[in-house]
């Protein structure tokens, strides 16, 4: 069985959805570990509730970025993972961590990307009057949130909305889409090839999947 290494920072409703979609068997794979940057993330309940193996790697613990990402290799590697999962990790990966991992390296980023990378993204579709927000889950490469889309999913944005009924709004379709592309990984219809993302041999167009 495939096994997936998943990357938290906070609440974990995305590792939640992972989790659930292996219990079931949605998903053909077993999330071996999760690993977080925050000591007080509630996504490490939510694992080590699930019987998953935990590590909390504390930034303040290293000298650099370098530092820091070897040590996070290092104890990826020896579960040797078929997959890397980003779910709300919110620490910026060295080049040499990502090309360890390229083309099994996943993120789900709150924003139509190429719209919005980078951080507060909800914040900024409010304060431009945006009609519709969303989430795109991508391959992980060395540009920060520009590796090749593979699904994105739309929500809109009501006159009313704060900033937190936007990501609520988006987390929701997150937690539908994130164990949809992980299965399409994990039972081989998706890979990444030459930088593009590729579904039972069809190259995806920069806004990822799309039903015609
Ligand atoms: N690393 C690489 N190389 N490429 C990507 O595409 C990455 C990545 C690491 C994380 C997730 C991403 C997101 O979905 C992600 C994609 C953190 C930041 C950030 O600025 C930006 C984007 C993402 C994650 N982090 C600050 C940093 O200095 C810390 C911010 C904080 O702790 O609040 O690392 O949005
Ligand atoms: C998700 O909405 C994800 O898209 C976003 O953080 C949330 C994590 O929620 N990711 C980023 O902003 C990455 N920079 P969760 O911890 O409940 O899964």
């Amino acid at each position: 069985m495939k096994k997936i290494v998943v990357l938290i920072s906070g609440s974990g409703s995305n590792l939640q959805s992972l989790i659930d979609s292996c219990h079931t068997g949605a998903i053909d794979a077993r999330i071996v570990a999760v690993i977080s940057n925050q000591g007080n993330a509630y996504g490490l309940v939510r694992a080590q509730q699930a019987g998953i193996p935990v590590c909390y790697l504390d930034a303040k613990q290293y000298t650099d970025r370098q530092a820091y990402d070897s040590a996070l290799l290092k104890h990826i590697e020896q579960y040797q993972p078929d997959l890397v999962v980003l779910a709300g990790f919110m620490r910026i990966l060295t080049p040499l961590f990502v090309q360890k991992f390229m083309g099994k390296l996943l993120n789900i980023h709150p924003s139509l990307l190429p719209k919005y990378p980078g951080l507060h993204t909800h914040r900024k579709a409010l304060e431009n009057g945006d009609k519709e927000h969303g989430t795109s889950v991508h391959f992980v490469t060395e540009e920060l949130d520009g590796g090749p889309v593979i699904l994105q999913a739309k929500v809109p944005i009501f006159a009313q909305d704060s900033e937190e009924d936007i990501i609520e709004r988006v987390k929701a379709q997150e937690h539908t889409i994130y164990p949809m592309v992980v299965k399409w990984f994990v039972s081989g219809r998706l890979v990444m090839d030459e930088g593009k993302a590729v579904l039972d041999g069809n190259i995806l167009p920069q806004q990822g999947y799309v039903d015609k």
